[in-house]
């Protein structure tokens, strides 16, 4: 596989072998690498995505590294409903008032390509349906 999709392939194989390591994101929550950060607050932090698919691409993630969606148990779910509203809350201040996209990849078949658990807010275009 090419493009996106094998890397996303090749990182989710070396993220079940790392098994919740640090990722480049939590370098970029202690700020040792650089990122364009919109919002910081004890529990989440948004930023731009480096590579971004639309005219608006930001990422929010929780501080704590929960690596995966799929590994969320029921004790996340205020964090989770959180990164949901600041989601919402960023796209608002993001001048996204004809809509925009949410996503969340998980694993090998979601192309997740880091695993540190993170909502995309992709806006700015119109959006097409399914997604690829
Ligand atoms: P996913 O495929 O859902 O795991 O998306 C990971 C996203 O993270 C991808 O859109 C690119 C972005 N990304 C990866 N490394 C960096 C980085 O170092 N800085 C920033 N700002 N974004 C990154």
């Amino acid at each position: 596989q090419d493009g996106e999709v094998g890397k996303a392939q090749q990182a989710a194989a070396a993220g079940e072998k790392a098994g919740g390591q640090p990722t480049i994101f939590s370098k970029i929550i202690d700020r040792t690498i650089p990122a364009t950060i919109l919002y910081e607050d004890d529990k989440c932090l948004v930023f731009r995505d480096v590579a971004p698919q639309a005219p608006v691409h930001f990422l929010v993630i929780p501080k704590r590294p929960i690596p995966r969606i799929s590994h969320v148990v029921p004790q996340d779910t205020e964090l989770l409903g959180h990164l949901m509203v600041v989601a919402a809350r960023m796209a608002q201040a993001e001048g996204l008032a004809d809509g925009y996209r949410l996503v969340i990849n998980d694993g090998k078949h979601g192309a997740q390509s880091v695993y540190h658990l993170h909502l995309h807010v992709l806006g700015g275009r119109q959006m097409g349906w399914p997604p690829g």
